[in-house]
């Protein structure tokens, strides 16, 4: 392992020796390069599962606009917006019932990647799922609505690439933007857990980009 480089603008640098490398990106944060490629097809296959029986949405925030990714969950808790506030739910407000449970796989992958970035035994309790269709954003935010922050979250990316974007404060100040691949697997924790963050932009190498977020959220 070794620390990032940056250029002038923030930018993450790749040099030749890093190209094995997990990257540190933040206090507590690590980007495990192509770590879950090799279980990308369970995971595609998990999902397609999950959106069967709990379909993708876009929800609305409290300001009334719709979120231009859709989303659907697994596990215990779900994570909801309506005109009344983000939260964490047990039952899908679209069906009334649980949320399908959490899959074998992404408990497992999200525990290894925990570990391998320094978290022992974290065991997840919620699955966001976003999916980006092309021109698909999300804007700056933190992760706060979770009952106790000193757990990690656990992002895979899958699909179509995309630009991301996380520092300490709410603008560009301290900040860094990466490009999250195919399999990429990046942990948040200790003093990154509560960043800033935000999907600028999908490429359009896939036609669509998949997002689990993996949290403890009750
Ligand atoms: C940095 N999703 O669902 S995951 C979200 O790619 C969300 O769909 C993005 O942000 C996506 O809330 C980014 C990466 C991520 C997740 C949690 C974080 C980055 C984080 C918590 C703290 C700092
Ligand atoms: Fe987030």
């Amino acid at each position: 392992m070794r620390p990032a480089a940056h250029d002038r603008e923030g930018h993450l640098v790749r040099t030749l020796f890093e190209l094995d490398d997990d990257v540190a990106l933040a206090p507590g944060a690590w980007w495990l390069r192509g770590f879950a490629r090799a279980m990308a097809g369970t995971l595609l296959a998990e999902i397609d599962q999950l959106a069967a029986a709990a379909p993708f949405r876009h929800m609305t925030t409290p300001g009334g606009k719709l979120m231009s990714a859709a989303m659907t969950s697994a596990g215990a808790l779900g994570w909801v917006s309506d005109r009344a506030g983000y939260r964490y739910s047990p039952v899908d407000p679209r069906s009334g019932a649980p949320w399908p449970p959490m899959p074998d796989p992404f408990a497992l992958l999200a525990g290894r990647a925990a570990e391998r970035a320094g978290y022992a035994a974290f065991v997840p309790d919620s699955c966001l799922v976003n999916l980006y269709e092309q021109g698909a954003r999300m804007g700056v935010h933190q992760d706060r609505d979770e009952r106790d922050l000193s757990h990690p979250i656990v992002s895979v990316s899958l699909g179509a690439s995309a630009r991301f974007t996380f520092g300490p404060a709410r603008g560009a100040t301290g900040g860094l933007a990466v490009e999250l691949s195919h399999g990429d697997v990046v942990v948040w924790g200790g003093a990154s857990r509560l960043y800033f963050h935000a999907v600028t932009r999908v490429r359009d190498d896939a036609p669509r980009r998949l997002n689990l977020t993996l949290r403890r959220a009750g």
